[in-house]
């Protein structure tokens, strides 16, 4: 087939037979970037929340709704990223409680819709890169985690903070696999106290400046762009102030290939694969994977002293 040119198709036609497109193929497409933006529009979604928006000063390429929102990690529903958007509307976000406690004044329990609403949105256009070697661009919404800490008076002796995907075997269907389950759940992250004080740390709640789809990690998820995607973990129910580094899902299910820091290191590969480079959701050649993802100005100095080979 001959690749597609301008005059083919009108805009109109694309939008009023979408499956005369698709029909065309997406390998004539790749290079025609005012078809792809038309398709992308398409599919945008109607706003909803009301935000501050990021002027996107590096001018980041964004993925589109669609990428962000069809291809998933979230064990909870399946290990297929394609799937896991099919099964998450079991995961009911209304009512949903958060709990904070730990080393903090006062713990309480308080309802998201209650919590979220404390603080001005802003939208964080960021790049998100996975320990498996894909990454994307996406348009965050969300407030930053400093204020939620700063609100909750936190404990000197508090050095760290960990974080708790709900546990519901009613609403996740892999944790009700007990033993035959893909990881042990809840899911749980952490971060170390200086960490998620960093003005880059953000409690997301929101895309493109929607609510959370479910299989994004609806109705409240961590998103700390600087480190392999793993770490930013979805519809958290419980975060604790805690002494002691806590143990993550995929470094207890894991040691050898997991750690704690997982900062995004092009310069450390992980055992089974290089992480030299990255597949950009929709792009066919890879690219280069960036130091601290892109963000070393805002992150190197949380590591100066320390050997990033062995606190991986
Ligand atoms: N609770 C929970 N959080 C999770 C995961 C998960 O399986 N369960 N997967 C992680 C991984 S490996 C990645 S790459 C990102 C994917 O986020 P996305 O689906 O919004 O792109 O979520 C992270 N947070
Ligand atoms: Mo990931």
């Amino acid at each position: 087939m001959r690749p597609l040119n301008e005059n083919d198709v009108t805009a109109e036609e694309l939008f009023v037979n979408r499956r005369k497109f698709l029909k065309l193929g997406a390998a004539g497409l790749v290079a025609n970037s005012a078809v792809m933006d038309l398709l992308a529009k398409e599919f945008m979604p109607k706003a909803n929340l009301q935000y501050v928006k990021d002027s996107n000063p590096e001018q980041l390429v964004l993925n589109s709704f669609e990428q962000i929102t069809s291809y998933n990690n979230f064990y909870e529903f399946t290990t297929s990223k394609e799937g896991v958007k099919y099964l998450a509307h079991t995961l009911k976000t209304d009512p949903w409680s958060i709990e904070i406690d730990g080393l903090v004044e006062k713990p309480f329990v308080i309802d998201v819709q209650d919590l979220i609403k404390k603080y001005t949105l802003q939208e964080r256009i960021y790049r998100f890169r996975c320990v498996e070697g894909w990454s994307m661009v996406v348009p965050w919404v969300g407030f930053e985690l400093s204020q939620l800490i700063k609100d909750v008076k936190v404990l000197s002796k508090a050095k760290y903070i960990r974080f708790e995907t709900k546990y519901d075997d009613e609403m996740f269907p892999d944790q009700s696999r007990g033993l035959f389950a893909a990881l042990d759940y809840p899911y749980a992250e952490g971060l170390r106290l200086d960490e998620a004080m960093n003005p880059l740390s953000l409690m997301a709640v929101g895309l493109y400046g929607k609510t959370l789809e479910n299989q994004n990690g609806a109705p409240l998820r961590l998103v700390v762009p600087w480190k392999y995607g793993f770490k930013s973990i979805k519809s958290i129910s419980k975060i604790s102030f805690v002494e002691k580094e806590p143990l993550n899902s995929w470094q207890k299910s894991n040691p050898n290939e997991y750690g704690f820091f997982a900062n995004v290191n092009p310069e450390v590969d992980h055992p089974r694969w290089s992480q030299k480079r990255e597949r950009v959701l929709g792009q066919l050649f890879k690219q280069r994977t960036l130091m601290f993802n892109g963000y070393e100005k805002e992150v190197a100095h949380l590591y100066k002293n320390m050997d990033l080979t062995r606190y991986f």
